[in-house]
C-alpha cells in the first residue's frame, strides 16, 4: 500500500509478472490485483540440478495490490479507506514509500511524509475497527472473565493507537498482538517499507533509506530500491537482466530480496523434496513438526505419517544422491515430534 504514484503496482508487476494498470496520474489502481511471486531459492536449483529433475516448483509468495491512500481517506478522501477491507487478512504489508523525483509524475517525494500520512490513515481505521468492538468486548467479558485479557489488550491497543501510534511500533507485548489476531487489525500486521528510489538516487540509497529506518526503530524490514528500473529490467531474458542489474552493482537485484524478506517477515520457512520427476520447495510455519510438513505436500502423508527421512540440502548436494547418502548413513529417520528445519529435505514415509 501507499500514496497515489508511490510504484505500488509497478512493483506487483515486477514482483509477480502481472499487468495491473501502471499510469502517472494518481489513483490508477481502481481495483484490488491478486498475484503470485516465486521466491528464488539456489537451494533448489542445486537440488534440482542435482537430481536431474524434469520439472521444478518454487515456493510463492501471494501479493495484493490495492488502490491508494490518501491524507483523510478515513473520511472519503481519494478513493476513501474502503480497499483497507480487503487487505484485512493479509498477513503481511508492504508500505511503498517514494523517494523518486519525476516531474511527470504527481506527487511528493519524501519518504518519511509518505509513512506519516500512511500510518495515520491506517491508525484511523484501526480505531474505527476498535470502537466497533470494544463496548461488546467489555460486556462479553463481564460474563465470561477469561475475556478479561483480550479486553486489556484491546483497552492497550486503543491507548496506542489514539496517539497515533500503530500496533507495529508500539509497546504492546507479543502476547497481546497475539490476542489482537482475531479483530485483524490492519497496524497489528508485520510491516515490510519499500523507498522506491529513482535510478539517479541509487547512489544515494544509503542516505535516503536510512531516515526510514530511523523512524521505524527496528520495527519493520526496510529496503530501498529503484522500481522502475527492477520493473524494466524483470521483462528482460534472465542473461540481459543479469547483465544489466549486474552493471549497475544490483547483484540480483532487489526483487528476490523482497520476496525473501515478506516470506521471512511471514515467519514462513522451506523444507525441500527432489527426485528425477520433481524437486519442490514447500512451505511451512516455523515451529511445525514432521507430521504437520508432511500435510503440506498432502493430507495422507499426514494422517498415515510414519517417520520423515531427512537430511540437510547442502549435505545431500555434496554427497551426490539420496541412494550414495542413505548408503553412507547419512539420512536421518526422525519422528513426529521432530521440528522441521528451514533447509531440510524430506522424504516421508505413511501408510494410509
Ligand atoms: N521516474 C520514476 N518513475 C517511477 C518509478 N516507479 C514508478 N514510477 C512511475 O510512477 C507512476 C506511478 O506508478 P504506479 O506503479 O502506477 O504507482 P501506484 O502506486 O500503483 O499508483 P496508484 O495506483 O495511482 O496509486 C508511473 O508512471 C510509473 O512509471 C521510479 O522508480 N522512477
Ligand atoms: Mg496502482
Amino acid at each position: 500500500m501507499g500514496l497515489p504514484n508511490a510504484g505500488k503496482s509497478s512493483l506487483f508487476n515486477a514482483l509477480t509478472g502481472g499487468s495491473a494498470t501502471v499510469a502517472a496520474h494518481p489513483f490508477s489502481t481502481t481495483e484490488t490485483n491478486v498475484g503470485v511471486a516465486e521466491v528464488a531459492d539456489h537451494r533448489l536449483r542445486a537440488l534440482a540440478e542435482l537430481s536431474q529433475s524434469r520439472k521444478v516448483v518454487p515456493a510463492t509468495v501471494e501479493f495484493v495490490d490495492i488502490a491508494a491512500l490518501v491524507a483523510g481517506a478515513a473520511t472519503g478522501e481519494g478513493l476513501g479507506n474502503r480497499f483497507l477491507g480487503g487487505i484485512r487478512e493479509v498477513d503481511a504489508m508492504v508500505l511503498v514509500l517514494r523517494a523518486f523525483e519525476d516531474a511527470n509524475v504527481v506527487g511528493g517525494t519524501d519518504p518519511l511524509s509518505d509513512l506519516h500520512t500512511l500510518e495515520l490513515e491506517l491508525v484511523l481505521a484501526d480505531v474505527a475497527t476498535l470502537e466497533a468492538q470494544l463496548d461488546k468486548r467489555r460486556k462479553a467479558a463481564k460474563a465470561d472473565k477469561s475475556l478479561g485479557t483480550e479486553v486489556a489488550a484491546l483497552e492497550k491497543a486503543m491507548v496506542e493507537l489514539e496517539a497515533g501510534t500503530p500496533v507495529y511500533r508500539s509497546a504492546l507485548a507479543a502476547e497481546d498482538r497475539e490476542l489482537l489476531r482475531p479483530f485483524f487489525l490492519l497496524t497489528n500486521k508485520p510491516v515490510l517499507a519499500v523507498v522506491n528510489l529513482g535510478e539517479d538516487q541509487l547512489a544515494d540509497a544509503d542516505a535516503l533509506v536510512k531516515p526510514v529506518q530511523e523512524e521505524f526503530g527496528g520495527a519493520a524490514d526496510v529496503l530501498g530500491m529503484s522500481v522502475q528500473l527492477e520493473a524494466e529490467a524483470a521483462q528482460l531474458a534472465p542473461d540481459e537482466r543479469a547483465e544489466l542489474l549486474e552493471g549497475l552493482g544490483l547483484g540480483e537485484g532487489a526483487l528476490p530480496r523482497v520476496v525473501g524478506a515478506a516470506y521471512h517477515l511471514l515467519g514462513l520457512r522451506t523444507f525441500l523434496t527432489t527426485g528425477d520427476k520433481e524437486s519442490r520447495a514447500w512451505t511451512f510455519r516455523s515451529g511445525a513438526r514432521a507430521p504437520e510438513c508432511a500435510g503440506v505436500i498432502h493430507t495422507d502423508l499426514q494422517r498415515g505419517f510414519i517417520r520423515a527421512e531427512v537430511i540437510r540440502w547442502e549435505e545431500l548436494v555434496e554427497i551426490g544422491s539420496w541412494q550414495k547418502a542413505k548408503e553412507a548413513g547419512r539420512i536421518r529417520v526422525e519422528g513426529k515430534d521432530y521440528e522441521v528445519q528451514d533447509g531440510d529435505v524430506l522424504e516421508i514415509r505413511f501408510n494410509v
